[in-house]
């Protein structure tokens, strides 16, 4: 376990990944785990360095953006006696709950939780697992900035009112995306770019595109 989370921390930045929090777990919450450290991107920091590491690989990856995170993320967990998680391993480990419960992060309408300073522009690439209990000081609660916002712009914004429901409709979404008149849908997510949280840590339209194509299996 690292003495300080801030050595964590600083070993991670290094990818351009962050610490975003680390979360105490109750005993069997987890297999034996009593602590979580959840590792994301506040923006897109990481991307030169994911695709530096790409450029070095001989052979083509599959799911590159996972195989890079678990990479460096593994890295950084045996350096300080953590095993590590990813988001989609299975069963689908709660990162959200967990990220709600670390930092007081709540959903937006459209799905994704919302931070306060990094809008949508944020996601979680891994975890580390810890067996020790350690003293962890409990998050405070965000603005959840959604409460405040009259415009609903997210919502609104989506061409083929995918969230008219009041929940996420992917089979409407990913029907569009991959038809014929998806226009800017094939490439970036409308609804999440209208939502006017933290627009200097929006995605580059490039990786926008990237994630887009792997969500619609394009
Ligand atoms: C399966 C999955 C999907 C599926 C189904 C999603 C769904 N809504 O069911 C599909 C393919 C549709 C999908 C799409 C997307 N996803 Co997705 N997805 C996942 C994944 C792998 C598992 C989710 C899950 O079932 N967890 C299992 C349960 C037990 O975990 P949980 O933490 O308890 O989460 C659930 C509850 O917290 C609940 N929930 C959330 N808020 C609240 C609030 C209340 C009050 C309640 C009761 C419940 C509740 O919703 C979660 C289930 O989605 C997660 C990674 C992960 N492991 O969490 C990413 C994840 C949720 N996805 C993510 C993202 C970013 C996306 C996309 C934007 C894709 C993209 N291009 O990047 C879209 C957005 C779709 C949308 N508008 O909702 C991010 C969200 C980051 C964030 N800021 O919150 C995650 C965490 C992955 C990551 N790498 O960070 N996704």
């Amino acid at each position: 376990m690292p003495k300080d989370v801030a050595e964590l921390a600083i070993a991670l930045s290094a990818s351009g990944l962050s610490l975003r929090s680390v979360v105490r777990l109750e005993a069997g919450e987890w297999q034996s785990a009593r602590a979580v450290a959840l590792i994301g991107n506040e923006g897109a920091a990481y991307w030169h360095h994911f695709q530096n590491w790409c450029d070095d690989q001989t052979e083509s990856v599959e799911n590159p953006l996972d195989s890079w995170s678990r990479q460096v993320i593994n890295e950084v967990a045996n350096r300080f006696g953590g095993v590590v998680l990813m988001p989609n391993d299975r069963p689908y480990p709660p990162f959200q709950r967990w990220a709600m419960k670390a930092h007081g992060l709540r959903p937006s309408p459209i799905g994704p939780l919302i931070d306060a300073r990094f809008g949508l522009w944020h996601a979680y690439r891994g975890a580390i697992l810890f067996d020790d209990d350690i003293l962890i000081q409990d998050a405070e609660d965000q603005i959840h900035p959604c409460g405040v916002c009259a415009g609903k712009y997210c919502v609104k914004s989506c061409p083929v009112g995918a969230f008219d429901g009041g929940v996420f409709d992917y089979a409407r979404c990913l029907a569009h995306v991959r038809g014929p008149n998806a226009g800017e849908c094939r490439h970036k997510c409308i609804a999440r770019n209208a939502c006017p949280v933290g627009p200097e840590w929006r995605y580059p339209d490039h990786v926008q595109a990237f994630h887009q194509k792997v969500f619609a299996g394009l």
